[in-house]
């Protein structure tokens, strides 16, 4: 039996509206821990981590909070890292964007000392490729992608011990539709692979999972990082800078599905839910019946599915 550990880390150290602190005990109040149990699946809650409050100060050179997130990603690395040297799926409950640098860290780094190789499926409104000097905010949150790529301050880009964590080739960016000028840039001249909306609306979200699935194989560890603010404001409005025009609920379920079944799914992160933002937890709830589908729960009733 797979077993899963969960990781809370309740911040919004990173974010530009407090409350995504709150996330990981909304995703509990919403069934995460019993849905996950009732796809055969061993949970271990490992609680919320610690760390340090959000001080809500101006940024500093681009940076807002930047002490506080080098802590917070820290505990998130330990975390994720022990999870993964036990042979459990970590699933890391934010808590804002930003905390994916500890989290993938971590995961890249188990991947390179196991010979896998790392697909990253970033779900984003937002590119998260945000640098101190272009960065119209200084919010980390903003930056993560730039990070895990090397680009950020020193303490945020070496938790594994090695800079860069992760390549441009080993992450797809899906659901994209807000992007600032600086980090348009930045993505030509890295060359991060980007479905971006409009490729969603023009090609339909089948061929763009397949596009993002290309070349995985059965030594891939597949690490989904799930920005629920992907979704589309209507069906998830729990989330602090939400943006109009993203994935339907039936895109995201088949998303997920398409990501079940490899059977490659390593890791996993569930950010940005705000529940001080959310309507009677409806987000929350949302983010469950997507886990579920994306650990095997399926609607299938056709008699022969792969007609
Ligand atoms: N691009 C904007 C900035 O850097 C908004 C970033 C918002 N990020 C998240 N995570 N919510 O995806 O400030
Ligand atoms: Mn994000
Ligand atoms: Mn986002
Ligand atoms: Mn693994």
């Amino acid at each position: 039996m797979k077993t899963i550990s969960l990781i809370g880390a309740p911040t919004d150290v990173g974010a530009s509206v407090k409350g995504a602190g709150m996330g990981p005990d909304a995703l509990r109040v919403a069934g995460l821990v019993q849905a996950l149990e009732a796809r055969d699946l061993n949970v271990i809650d490992h609680g919320n981590l610690h760390g340090p409050a959000n001080p809500w100060q101006a940024p500093v050179n681009g940076l807002r909070h930047l002490n506080e997130a080098i802590d917070w990603n820290q505990a998130v690395y330990d975390e994720v890292s022990n999870a993964l040297q036990a042979g459990h799926m970590p699933m890391m409950l934010g808590g804002d964007h930003c905390l994916a640098i500890g989290s993938i860290s971590a995961v890249a780094k188990h991947c390179k000392e196991h010979g896998k190789k790392l697909r990253v499926l970033w779900f984003d409104a937002h590119a998260d490729s945000n640098l101190s000097t272009i960065s119209p905010t200084g919010n980390i949150h903003g930056m993560p992608v730039a990070c895990l790529m090397g680009h950020g301050p020193e303490q945020l880009i070496a938790y594994g011990g090695y800079t860069p964590a992760m390549q441009a080739d080993e992450i797809r960016q899906i659901g994209i539709r807000s992007v600032d000028d600086g980090e348009r840039q930045f993505i030509h001249d890295m060359g991060i692979p980007v479905f971006d909306m409009r490729y969603i609306d023009e090609h339909g979200m089948r061929a763009v999972m397949l596009k993002a699935l290309e070349g995985v194989d059965e030594n891939t560890h597949i690490h989904v990082s799930f920005d629920l603010d992907c979704l589309d404001p209507d069906i998830a409005p729990g989330v602090g800078t939400a943006v109009l025009g993203g994935p339907t609920y039936r895109e995201a379920q088949l998303c997920m599905e398409m990501i079940a079944d490899t059977g490659l799914l390593g890791s996993l992160d569930v950010v940005e839910l705000n529940p001080a933002l959310d309507l009677r937890n409806q987000t929350a709830i949302l983010a469950v019946d997507l886990i579920e589908s994306l650990f095997g729960k399926s609607t299938l009733v056709r008699i022969n599915p792969k007609a």
